[in-house]
């Protein structure tokens, strides 16, 4: 099964799925095989790897750790091109609709692909819109495009129907890496009601009642990332997840 029918399954049974980021430069041997143990415990339906900026992290020795410690699927976010490894599962294949950047429309995608097919992953067509929160994220700045305004539902709507009509599978909707302001709800549910195709939400989510409460607007599946880089909050995993997963309660 493709991964990308593996999360759809996952929704069909569970409501929504849960994604829990991974970012290479923060992961570490000492930590790896609890963390990954909490996550396969709570239920999380598969790993995200990657981050707009990749510093001192090995990409691939992150993968073999986490292949090493858990059987979820991993599937790489890449923030570049060389953010790419045949150790994943899967490669979210992001185009960045919401900016106006050519190099994030299609220019890095030209030089990624021959890559992607080499290694043989699977690559899910997936767009990718900034929403803004109340300070300027990592993802913006690098990315030099600007994110569609918080109040702001119907652009929101517009940019990622058009990525459905272009045949993204996903539509992901982010506010940014430790964000202030999650994205607001009135616009997942807005995207949510357009769009055939399942909505991610991600980016500032510190609580498994915001998480909630975007699964109640539409959103099919959750990502987080900088929540659970603390460890003292691993044992509030299985609260998200069963937040998420509200049909199987
Ligand atoms: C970022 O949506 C993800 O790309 C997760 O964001 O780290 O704020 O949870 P957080």
């Amino acid at each position: 099964m493709t991964v990308y029918n593996y999360l759809i399954d996952k929704i069909e049974q569970q409501g929504a799925a849960y994604l829990v980021l991974i970012d290479p430069d923060k992961f570490s041997e000492e930590n790896a095989e609890v963390f990954l143990r909490h996550c396969s415990e709570a239920k999380v339906d598969a790993l995200l790897v990657g981050g707009s900026l990749l510093i001192n992290g090995n990409l691939d020795n992150c993968l073999e750790l986490i292949k090493k410690h858990s059987t979820l699927p991993c599937v790489l976010f890449p923030g570049s091109v060389n953010q790419l490894s045949a150790k994943a599962d899967a490669v979210l294949f992001i185009s960045l609709i919401s900016g106006r950047n050519a190099e994030h429309l299609i220019g890095k995608h030209v030089i990624a692909s021959p890559i992607i097919r080499q290694m043989k992953i699977e690559p899910v067509a997936t767009g990718y819109m900034l929403i803004e929160s109340s300070k300027r994220t990592t993802a913006e700045y690098i990315s030099g495009s600007q994110p569609i305004p918080r109040e702001k539902p119907e652009i929101a709507v517009a940019t990622a129907l058009a990525g459905e009509y272009l045949g993204m599978k996903l539509i992901y909707l982010e506010a940014g890496s430790g964000a202030k302001e999650h994205v607001p709800f009135e616009m997942i549910t807005a995207v949510s009601k357009a769009c055939a195709v399942p909505v991610i939400a991600g980016g500032g989510i510190k609580t498994p009642e915001t998480a909630a409460k975007m699964v109640e607007a539409g959103a099919k599946i959750i990502v987080t990332g900088n929540y659970f880089e603390q460890s003292e909050n691993w044992k509030l995993l299985k609260e998200f997840s069963s937040a998420i997963h509200y049909k199987s309660k």
